[in-house]
């Protein structure tokens, strides 16, 4: 389980300052009030016997495409509900809720992340007692979401064939960070240079307990592991 994070110990200065010396600790409070909040988030959920899954990938990668397949593929016994995090729109939680499926778009307004207040937020609108799975879409950015705890149970990277497979070398933290990876467009393997077995020695390099799971949402190829792993997983 996913408990807080490393904090940078950025420090910037007060140009208005007298003391110019003197540095202010900016982003260490930030990440501070956000842990207190995400443990605020977590005791909630687990209040509520709530299994929460912060997704995290980049734009486009198919977040949204393979919720609508694990929603379908899970049916009623799912008790499914979704938190939509996007810098601006509702097009995403329009398509959830076309599913009849209880979901909450988080607009962050230029933000490249959620935060742990977003989620507390959204929390307070769901409908909490009828949710045992609970989806968190974060803003699509490989990242800035990784340094904000927001109270889930599991933190998911998705990485779409098309990224290519050198993307752990690029972007280390997120790869270090999840409980399991997801490679996803897998249908179109055949058409890129996607080096599956370099991938998953990428990510073990990083992160050897990672399950590197490889599906596509489009054609169902896969989904029955992810499914699994959900199943296993929740409370
Ligand atoms: N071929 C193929 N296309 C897919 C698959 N999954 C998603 N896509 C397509 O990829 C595009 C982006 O998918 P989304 O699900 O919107 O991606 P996202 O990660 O939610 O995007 P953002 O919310 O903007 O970060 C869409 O055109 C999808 O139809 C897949 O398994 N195979
Ligand atoms: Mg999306």
């Amino acid at each position: 389980m996913c408990e807080g994070h490393d904090h940078t110990h950025a420090t910037v200065q007060n140009p208005l300052s007298e003391n110019k010396d003197r540095r202010v600790p900016v982003v260490q409070n930030i990440l501070n009030a956000n842990d207190r909040a995400a443990a605020e988030n977590r005791q909630h959920l687990e209040e509520h016997n709530i299994t929460a899954i912060n997704i995290m990938s980049s734009p486009g990668s198919g977040k949204t495409t393979l919720l609508m397949a694990t929603i379908k593929a899970m049916g009623e016994n799912g008790s499914i509900g979704v938190i939509e995090g996007d810098v601006a729109s509702q097009v995403d939680a329009d398509k959830i809720a076309e599913t009849q499926t209880p979901v909450v778009q988080i607009n962050t307004g230029g933000g490249c992340h959620l935060d742990a207040p977003m989620v507390h937020s959204a929390l307070h609108a769901l409908p909490l007692d009828e949710i045992k799975l609970l989806f968190i879409e974060n803003v699509g950015n490989l990242i800035c979401p990784v340094s904000f705890d927001l109270g889930q149970s599991w933190k998911v990277a998705l990485i779409s064939v098309p990224e290519g497979h050198d993307k752990p070398y690029k972007y280390p933290g997120i790869f270090e960070a999840v409980d399991v990876v997801v490679v996803t467009k897998a249908d179109l393997m055949p058409y890129m240079d996607f080096e599956l077995d370099t991938f998953k020695e990428l990510v073990h390099g990083l992160n050897p307990n990672a399950p590197v799971l490889v599906l596509s949402a489009k054609t169902g190829e896969g989904m029955d592991s992810w499914v699994k792993w959900l199943e296993e997983h929740r409370v």
